[in-house]
């Protein structure tokens, strides 16, 4: 949604907190502009200090001594040091909701087989709306953010900053490459055939990054999300030491190891059993859960019955 005035989020009207964390100090709130009738959902996240907000802090604030100690302080900062970045979402499909909802999660071990039988089926009927991706492509969309473009068919993609960096400070840089062939969905479909691929958006993102942003190869953290939200493939670039949400095991896979797995076995990805971590509120998950094929410990008493 764009805003003709800030009074549209100011009336945003919150019917629940979606989740929140205090680490990565954001907030997600599930409510309704004013006049509208569909759900909307707004994403709060506190910058990064850099460096310069760090001095400027210092001397532009006002600082009261902490009532429990005489070394810490309470900062009153200048409105514009205190920036809160704001994403918003709509209209908010109840698939949104869920993507931001908290819940218990679960860990999936996803066979070739499963995959065929259960995965591929549910994420053919029912994945996350690609109109964006071709938007951007078709330069209808984010034009003006586009960093990078290659537009060979085969082995060309879009680099542009995600949603989640507002390109401020490289204390949390998040770039995304999207590929440009249509067909690959995830990491399950690629081959030895998509090395190049790989290679090209490994090399020149890597030095578009180097030269506009002054940061090593050996800085960044590459990868490609299992399962991914949007089955079109796209590479995250992000800064090393940014904890950027989804980086942990069950989701992340380095890019540097995807290709040397597939210089190493060509199918790699099509035989592989591949973990995966599910909310238990997902579609998929409950594929997975209807089929009985999650894993849950056995009761004490049946194990004792079995000996
Ligand atoms: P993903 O691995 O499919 O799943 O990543 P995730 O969203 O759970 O991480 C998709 C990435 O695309 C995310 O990092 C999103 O923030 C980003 N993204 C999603 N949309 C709809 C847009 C968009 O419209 N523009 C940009 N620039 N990034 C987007």
């Amino acid at each position: 949604m764009v805003f003709n005035s800030a009074t549209d989020l100011f009336d945003f009207s919150t019917k629940r907190v979606l989740c929140s964390s205090n680490k990565r100090k954001t907030v997600c709130l599930e409510g309704r502009f004013p006049n509208s009738g569909e759900p909307a959902i707004i994403f709060l996240e506190k910058l990064p200090i850099s460096y310069k907000t760090a001095q400027n802090l210092c001397n532009n604030s006002i600082l009261e001594k902490s009532y429990n100690s005489v070394h810490n302080y309470e900062c009153t900062s200048k409105l514009s040091l205190n920036g809160i970045k704001i994403s918003t979402i709509y209209p908010a499909t109840q698939k949104h909701i869920k993507k931001y909802e908290s819940q218990p999660m679960h860990i999936i071990d996803e066979t070739s087989n499963l995959y065929i039988n259960v995965t591929l089926p549910y994420i053919t009927s029912e994945s996350f709306n690609l109109k964006w991706v071709y938007n951007i492509f078709e330069h209808k969309a984010e034009e003006e953010s586009i960093v990078y473009e290659d537009t060979n068919t085969e082995t060309g993609f879009i680099l542009l900053p995600d949603l989640k960096w507002n390109q401020k400070q490289i204390e949390n840089l998040y770039l995304l490459a999207i590929v440009k062939p249509r067909n690959i969905k995830s990491l399950r479909d690629l081959t030895d055939k998509h090395i190049p691929l790989l290679l090209n958006v490994r090399d020149k993102v890597t030095k578009v990054i180097k030269s506009k942003y002054g940061l090593d190869e050996s800085q960044l953290r590459i990868y490609i999300h299992y399962q991914p939200s949007y089955y079109h493939l796209h590479i995250h670039f992000t800064y090393l030491q940014y904890q950027a949400p989804g980086i942990f095991i069950g989701r992340a896979h380095l890019l540097s190891s995807v290709i040397k797995n597939l210089e190493l076995i060509p199918d790699y990805y099509q035989k592989k059993t591949l973990q995966f971590i599910i909310k238990e509120t997902d579609g998929l998950f409950l594929q997975y859960k209807e089929k009985g094929l999650v894993k849950e410990v056995v009761k004490e008493e049946e194990v004792v019955k079995e000996k």
